[in-house]
């Protein structure tokens, strides 16, 4: 059957963890979401011409490649999506950019600042011809955050005072967990600071409206060696019994001053033993607060400071409503979404500002400034000073 709305074809280099979560927003999005535009999903690129053609075959890739410059080259993509880990993000969205390719690119941007700038340049000048880009900080599009930032705009919480926020995760909480290449700063710039701590970044910044201004923080490595990776095992990998040093943070800690005055705390580590993947997110205004945990993601608490106060208290808003962000495509109240829902949206807003020649949030820009706010906290860390962060 044939679509009767212009195809979009897209080429998406990587297939690992996040090449899987993103191939499932391109399949499902059009299904669940009356888009303008039919997403074709032509090419999942990989190094590994093998591996390729077979994590095609899995995620319903029409083909595979193993070169990224000839795909972003030819004239039948009209969109890269770049799911690679960021030593090549730089790379690939400036060159797709140039080649008049649309982006979508994984968190963080990119590895250091100077890359981040380079790509915030790249993706301003092809805005100007219609070329569209945009940074994949997924979690804003959980429909409890998007409610969230609705509620703050419209002043439900008042000014806000206090912002509070963790990423914590547990997976190499173990010594022997292997030197995969999220633990190398070559391949990923930072460890669990700018991997789950850009998400909080950029999710408070979003919740708010504001910006970071000043940062005081700490990094730590508790873990310095670990075993290398087996060739030929790929990205994640299993241990052998040689081992390598470990160029990342496990943790960060930081706190900061928001332009608007808000206090901020924040926590990134992967050594938090039992938790998996637990974001949560406070904000405590003159009116109100707001909290968010992931690990009830369908849930938003709110307290309203103008109650009574024999009555007054946080209560659940379960944000399963047709009303809500996003829920009006998918199941009856109640039903609940997931993980990877948060990218089907991130698809369905990228496509919508593509077909409406707007630019998507988060832009290149807002990627940038969560680098700045990474690269802070990093010199921070190193030299025991608060920092500025230049906007
Ligand atoms: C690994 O730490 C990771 O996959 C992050 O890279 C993602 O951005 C986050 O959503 C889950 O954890």
């Amino acid at each position: 059957m044939t679509s009767p709305r212009p195809a979009l074809a897209v080429a998406m280099i990587g297939h690992a963890f996040m090449g899987a979560a993103h191939s499932q927003a391109w399949r499902s999005a059009p299904r669940f979401f009356d888009l303008a535009l039919d997403p074709v999903m032509r090419v999942a690129v990989g190094r590994d011409a093998d591996r390729a053609a077979a994590a095609a075959d899995r995620l319903g890739w029409a083909e595979s490649a193993a070169d990224w410059r000839a795909v972003v080259a030819r004239d039948d993509i009209d969109l890269v999506d770049v799911c690679t880990p960021g030593d090549t993000h730089a790379e690939i969205a400036i060159a797709a950019l140039a080649a008049g390719k649309h982006v979508l690119c994984e968190k963080p941007l990119a590895n250091t600042v100077a890359e981040a700038e380079e790509m915030a340049a790249a993706a301003e000048t092809a805005a100007a011809r219609g070329v569209r880009s945009m940074v994949g900080f997924t979690y804003r599009r959980v429909p409890a955050i998007a409610l969230a930032r609705r509620l703050v705009a419209e002043g439900r919480i008042g000014e806000i005072r206090h912002v509070r926020a963790h990423y914590l995760q547990d997976w190499i909480a173990d010594p022997e967990a292997p030197l995969t290449w999220r633990l190398d700063k070559q391949l990923a710039g930072s460890g669990a600071l700018g991997d789950i701590g850009a998400h909080i970044i950029d999710l408070t910044q979003y919740l708010t409206g504001d910006r970071v201004r000043e940062v005081s923080g700490q990094l730590e490595t508790f873990v310095k060696e670990r075993p290398l990776v087996a060739v030929g095992a790929g990205l994640s990998g299993t241990a052998t019994a040689e081992r390598g040093p470990v160029t990342v943070d496990d943790a960060a800690v930081f706190i900061a001053r928001f332009a608007g005055g808000a206090l901020g705390v924040f926590e990134a580590t992967r050594f938090a033993t039992g938790r998996k993947n637990s974001i949560r997110i406070e904000l405590n205004g003159s009116a109100g607060s707001l909290a968010f945990d992931f690990e009830d993601m369908n849930v938003l608490e709110l307290y309203d400071a103008d109650e009574p106060a024999e009555t007054a208290g946080f209560r659940r808003i379960l944000v399963t409503e047709p009303g809500h962000p996003y829920v009006d495509a998918w199941w009856p109240a109640g039903h609940g979404l997931g993980y990877e829902h948060g990218f089907t949206h991130q698809v369905v807003d990228l496509v919508t500002a593509i077909a409406e020649d707007t630019d998507p949030a988060p832009t290149f820009a807002d990627g940038l400034q969560v680098q700045r706010v990474l690269a802070a906290v990093e010199t921070s860390s190193d030299t025991r000073t608060w920092q500025e962060v230049p906007t």
